[in-house]
């Protein structure tokens, strides 16, 4: 009898022992990830998705053996909330971080916390600004807020050092550093979170003279006059009224005679430079501002000019992150990583390229709601192609968890994007929902939160106004003509609020003294 029952028990111990080991696999075959985010790189500069403006030979690499996201979002269209919602799995009402004012709260179950428990080691490099300490990393090194271009600052678990050279290159190194000299009998997680391509676009020297000569086309609705959309005309992100000529477009005349608001801010900025680093900026910048200054623009010629300049920079700020992320995967092929890696390359958010005149985030607008999305599964996922369905950054941490075996919480918002990849389910959801809260503040885009469907999108400004927009996306892509209240969309408009409303409730966003 007691043979029997230590048998009975031997076996269940067996079971139980070989469901975890089949769950979780060999140390060899369980699943590495490399999450690579970018801060404000448009999926309009990303040849995998739109060839207009530049060449991303290595971005394209992960979309030529891996996924491409045709129609991935984001919940909240900033930097601290995507990157809230990204380790969370959940929108910024759940995780607390709904604007860039936020403290994240690092007591709160994270995905690199859920991942540490199943047995893996990881780290994050770059690009933190969640202000508290970052918890859940075997490693950390990041960077102050939002971190310098060059020379930039770390923090490396507590300690600050200085690192001189240009900020890409240098998240790169420094993850490639770690990576080397990781546990090797742990699977890794390592969140590689560039500061480019954020404001304000500082190049690096040795791109310099890439883009010369060339004419960016400007996108048709930078000279929109906003008519009949509020919010649209009464924010702060213009191009032509907004963007700072020293500050942003870099003429820092030596003469001082270019007068602007945010000149101090650039001086300040120029000042860290190495004396090498100001030869080469000098150099370059130079004879573009002796250029601008004898040309004496104003008006339609003015602002043709600073769409040309701001793209420039944008671009090569684009290229220094294609050729490092060449770097990483270059390394996963020869470390031979590649095979068990997932390798995501995505933003925290959409921007702005010219189109309605702006360029910053935060509308629930398509170019800023939406967000490149890239993955390569590791090899025993067959998973490539074009996916059409509607993901979001709630998504990001599902899918992790779910390809490193761990059971997804039940509290995440998310869905796994695996089954959509493997071709096990069609579709993942109907509608997406959104909510923006930074308001009043910098740029002045009020409140609000919407539903976008694959073909309509109602928004609801809120907070100071009260205004309801409705775009028919297939028939209007630019989102340049409101619907809201014009005769014969009346029922469209009233199944979309239900939808919205059904949508808050699961979502348990339905709190309005809140925000
Ligand atoms: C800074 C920028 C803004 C930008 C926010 C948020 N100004 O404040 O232009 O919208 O960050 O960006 S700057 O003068 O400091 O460049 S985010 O990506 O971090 O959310
Ligand atoms: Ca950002």
């Amino acid at each position: 009898m007691k043979l029997k029952l230590i048998a009975i028990l031997l076996s269940i111990h067996l079971l139980f022992s070989c469901s975890n080991q089949d769950r979780e696999g060999t140390i060899e075959s369980r699943t590495n990830i490399i999450f690579i985010m970018t801060d404000d790189h448009s999926y309009q500069t990303l040849s995998a998705y739109d060839d207009r403006f530049i060449n991303t030979p290595n971005l394209d690499r992960i979309a030529k053996d891996g996924v491409l996201f045709a129609n991935s979002f984001v919940t909240n269209s900033i930097c601290g909330p995507s990157r809230a919602t990204m380790i969370t799995g959940k929108f910024s009402h759940k995780n607390g971080f709904p604007d860039n004012r936020s403290t994240f709260d690092g007591s709160q179950p994270t995905l690199p916390k859920y991942l540490q428990k199943a047995g893996y080691e990881t780290a994050i490099v770059g690009k933190w600004h969640l202000k508290s300490v970052p918890t859940g990393f075997d490693h950390s090194e990041v960077l102050i807020g939002q971190g310098n271009y060059y020379n930039p600052v770390f923090i490396e678990n507590g300690d600050t050092t200085r690192s001189e050279g240009y900020v890409t290159d240098i998240i790169t190194d420094k993850s490639l550093d770690w990576l080397n000299q990781r546990d090797t009998k742990k699977p890794f997680c390592l969140l590689l979170h560039h500061k480019a391509t954020h404001r304000v676009w500082k190049p690096d020297t040795s791109l310099f003279n890439t883009f010369q000569d060339v004419t960016f086309e400007i996108p048709n609705t930078y000279f929109d006059d906003y008519e009949g959309r509020t919010a649209a005309a009464e924010q702060k992100l213009s191009i032509i009224e907004d963007m700072d000529l020293v500050y942003d477009l870099k003429m820092l005349d030596k003469e001082g005679e270019i007068k602007t608001k945010y000149r101090r801010n650039f001086q300040i900025m120029y000042n860290r430079f190495t004396e090498e680093q100001k030869k080469a900026w000098d150099k370059y910048y130079d004879p573009i501002i002796a250029e601008f200054k004898e040309a004496n623009l104003s008006g339609k010629e003015l602002a043709k000019w600073k769409y040309q300049r701001y793209m420039e920079d944008y671009l090569k700020c684009v290229k220094s992150v294609d050729n490092n992320v060449g770097r990483v995967l270059d390394y996963l092929e020869e470390k031979g990583l590649s095979d068990n890696t997932l390798v995501v390359y995505t933003s925290d958010q959409g921007f702005y390229m010219g189109e309605h005149g702006w360029f910053d985030k935060r509308f629930m607008y398509e170019e800023s709601m939406r967000t490149p999305l890239l993955m390569r599964f590791p090899k025993n996922i067959k998973a490539a192609g074009k996916i059409d369905e509607l993901v979001q950054n709630i998504d990001y941490a599902p899918t992790i968890l779910d390809l490193a075996g761990v059971k997804i919480p039940s509290d995440m918002q998310g869905e796994s994007l695996v089954p959509l990849v493997t071709g096990k389910k069609e579709d993942i959801r109907e509608a997406l929902y959104y909510h923006y809260y930074e308001y009043p503040n910098e740029h002045m885009v009020k409140r609000h939160y919407g539903i976008r469907t694959d073909r309509y999108k109602l928004i609801h400004f809120y907070n100071d106004i009260d205004d309801w927009e409705l775009f028919d996306l297939q028939k209007d892509p630019g989102e340049m003509n409101d619907l809201y209240g014009k005769e014969g969309y009346e029922k469209i408009t009233a199944n979309l609020k239900e939808k919205l409303e059904k949508l808050q409730v699961r979502y348990e966003d339905t709190d309005r003294s809140t925000y």
